[in-house]
């Protein structure tokens, strides 16, 4: 009874603010029929692409420029966006029992699952979830450390985690970076007890939806039930993780040699700030430390770009380029116009690179702090592909703008920078001599310390926040919680003691940011099997690491086709209709650095491995 009321409150709200005459009729006690259900997702519809607009501008405005008054308005709409959204999906469980055609059921599905963050339905509760979550966000993105007498941001603070290599001004770095998320505020509170708030609320919303706990919403993303789906990340990593560990053991054993038996005792996990790093999360910056002296490429690409003077717009130039030798057609001129390619110097603005559509249409964007190395490299090709997927699928219902899955999202732009081997950069005059095939483990080498390195730091992410939405963590456990992941599956320990008042998952931009994570995992599984597939496309026979797609219109041709789907299918669909396989599958990747994977098992063969 109550239910009906406040849907017929807010739907009465909503149609105050649409200029639209599309609401569905109000049929508080008639069953609905599919008339009905049809004329609710057109309601949904036109209001997400209008306020979808209206909000994606502000927090575009916010992200690019973070003021108090930028601030407020991100709160204010980011308030009105989840209340709306609440309301939608709580009248989708009304068409539950209601005979569907597949598209429309879809459609319902994902309206139930559209919100990141559900809020409660009760007074105030949405306005109070969206302030702790601009403070939070807020929090991260203008954080700064004093380091020799200087206040350095997060951006220069990751570069310099790659580049240093003193243990002592790592372990500063490292640590005075984590004191950010537990600084407290006038009010007495800061991010941790923040982030406690809002899992409560967040909490309670999913409650009232129906679902278990938020960890359970997000897991039920995947066109499975959350259970399978966890069970699915499980298997996935079972195929990857004897990989993972002999990597492990090898470059713990490098990095023994390099800073000694005290730094990186052998029977312990490694220190983490030593990966460089900011979150051990990829470990290619240490390559020079941990690669094989017998199979040296000889270039280092960081080295390349900074030697042929590349500019950060040049590197995005050169990432369009390479969608442009595939077909996709280039980017607007408005991207360049609008797009935040490298740090203003005059305000804050969320450093974290993220790729935008603004209307649902043709404004697309990046917004990075572009450095000019390897891995800002990398993360422009990245950026890149969440731009031409927006693109690919703007014909799409709104609701089915977005990934086949979270992952089919981040995998786009990894896959094509999968293609930047020796013999693109040759291509594109970036490289004078490609090495010859005694060079192949070296370069495994480097891509398994970016990749592979990831995959466990993949998992634990959402491990974590599944085990601290469903209560199996209390904001007391959180940190212990969190490094007895980061033990058991990445083989790392923190470089110095930490107790239950800290917040270590609050230093990286995502727990503030919300941003569910399980997502990379699968983008580094799903990365692999693209890759593979498009090779074979393109007629490739000679090892995966050596294959660029670079230029191949057929391989665009098909690629282009699962993009242009978005979400409308399950994902399953879209895996076929480029690789010809229905399942996630990580011999793909397995298959490629199997190379390296002999290699290291040889290295390894007298040295103890394990933590
Ligand atoms: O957050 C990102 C992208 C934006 S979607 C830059 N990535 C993860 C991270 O930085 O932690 C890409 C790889 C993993
Ligand atoms: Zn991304």
């Amino acid at each position: 009874m109550n239910k009906t009321l406040i849907r017929i409150c807010l739907a009465t709200a909503i149609a105050a603010a649409l200029p639209v005459s599309t609401l569905a009729q109000d049929n508080s006690d008639a069953t609905p029929t599919v008339d009905d259900a049809a004329a609710f997702i057109t309601e949904v519809e036109q209001f997400q692409r209008e306020f979808g607009e209206y909000s994606a501008r502000i927090a575009w405005t916010q992200a690019t420029n973070i003021t108090f008054d930028t601030n407020w308005l991100s709160t204010k709409v980011s308030a009105e966006g989840t209340e709306k959204g609440v309301a939608f999906a709580n009248r989708a469980k009304d068409f539950n029992d209601v005979e569907l055609p597949a598209e429309m059921r879809r459609k319902m599905e994902a309206i139930k699952l559209g919100l990141n963050l559900p809020a409660p339905t009760r007074a105030g509760a949405a306005g109070e979830l969206a302030e702790i979550n601009t403070r939070m966000g807020s929090t991260y993105a203008t954080g700064k450390i004093e380091l020799d007498g200087e206040m350095v941001p997060r951006n220069d603070l990751e570069a310099m985690m790659g580049t240093v290599r003193d243990p002592e001004k790592l372990a500063e770095i490292w640590t005075k970076w984590r004191e950010v998320p537990v600084a407290l505020r006038e009010d007495g509170g800061n991010m941790k007890s923040d982030y406690a708030a809002m899992v409560a609320l967040s909490n309670e919303g999913a409650r009232e939806l129906g679902f278990d706990d938020v960890g359970s919403m997000w897991r039920s993303r995947y066109d499975l039930p959350p259970a399978e789906f966890a069970a699915e990340t499980d298997r996935l990593w079972g195929q990857i993780e004897p990989l993972y560990k002999e990597l492990q053991c090898h470059v713990r054993a490098e990095l023994n040699q390099e800073y000694g038996d005290e730094v990186v005792p052998l029977d312990q996990p490694i220190r983490a700030d030593l990966l460089g790093n900011m979150w051990a999360q990829s470990w290619g910056n240490i390559y020079d430390l941990v690669g094989p002296e017998s199979a040296d490429p000889g270039y280092d690409l960081t080295e390349l770009l900074v030697e042929n003077d590349y500019t950060p717009l040049q590197i995005v130039e050169t990432g369009e380029a390479f969608f442009s030798s595939l077909g996709f057609e280039p980017l607007p001129q408005t991207f360049w116009e609008r797009s935040q390619i490298t740090k203003p110097a005059d305000r804050e603005v969320v450093c974290h690179a993220s790729a935008w559509n603004l209307d649902g249409k043709d404004d697309i964007r990046i917004k990075m702090c572009t450095k000019v190395n390897a891995d800002d490299f990398n993360t422009v090709h990245h950026e890149l592909g969440h731009n031409y997927y927006q693109r690919a699928y703007q014909d799409q219902s709104p609701i089915f703008q977005g990934g086949a899955n979270g992952g089919f999202h981040e995998a786009i732009g990894d896959m094509v920078a999968l293609s930047i081997t020796p013999e693109y950069l040759q291509t594109i005059g970036l490289l004078d001599e490609v090495p010859d095939a005694s060079s192949d483990l070296g370069l495994l080498m480097d891509r398994a310390l970016d990749k592979v390195a990831f995959q466990p730091f993949g998992l634990l992410m959402d491990k974590w926040r599944w085990q601290v939405f469903s209560g199996e963590l209390s904001p007391e456990e959180y940190n212990d919680g969190w490094w007895a992941l980061r033990t058991q599956y990445q083989g790392i320990r923190p470089p110095v003691e930490r107790n239950d008042s800290d917040f270590d998952p609050g230093s990286k931009y995502h727990i503030p940011g919300n941003v569910s994570y399980t997502r990379y995992f699968i983008a580094h599984v799903l990365q692999f099997q693209f890759h593979q597939a498009a090779c074979e496309a393109a007629g490739w026979e000679g090892p995966l690491h050596r294959c660029s797609v670079y230029g191949s219109k057929e391989v665009g041709e098909r690629f282009n086709a699962m993009l242009e789907m978005g979400a409308s299918k399950p994902w399953p669909e879209a895996l076929e209709a480029f690789t010809g396989s229905r399942q996630m599958d990580g011999t793909a990747m397995v298959e490629y650095f199997a190379p390296l994977m002999d290699w290291l098992q040889e290295q390894n063969e007298d040295r103890a491995c394990g933590w």
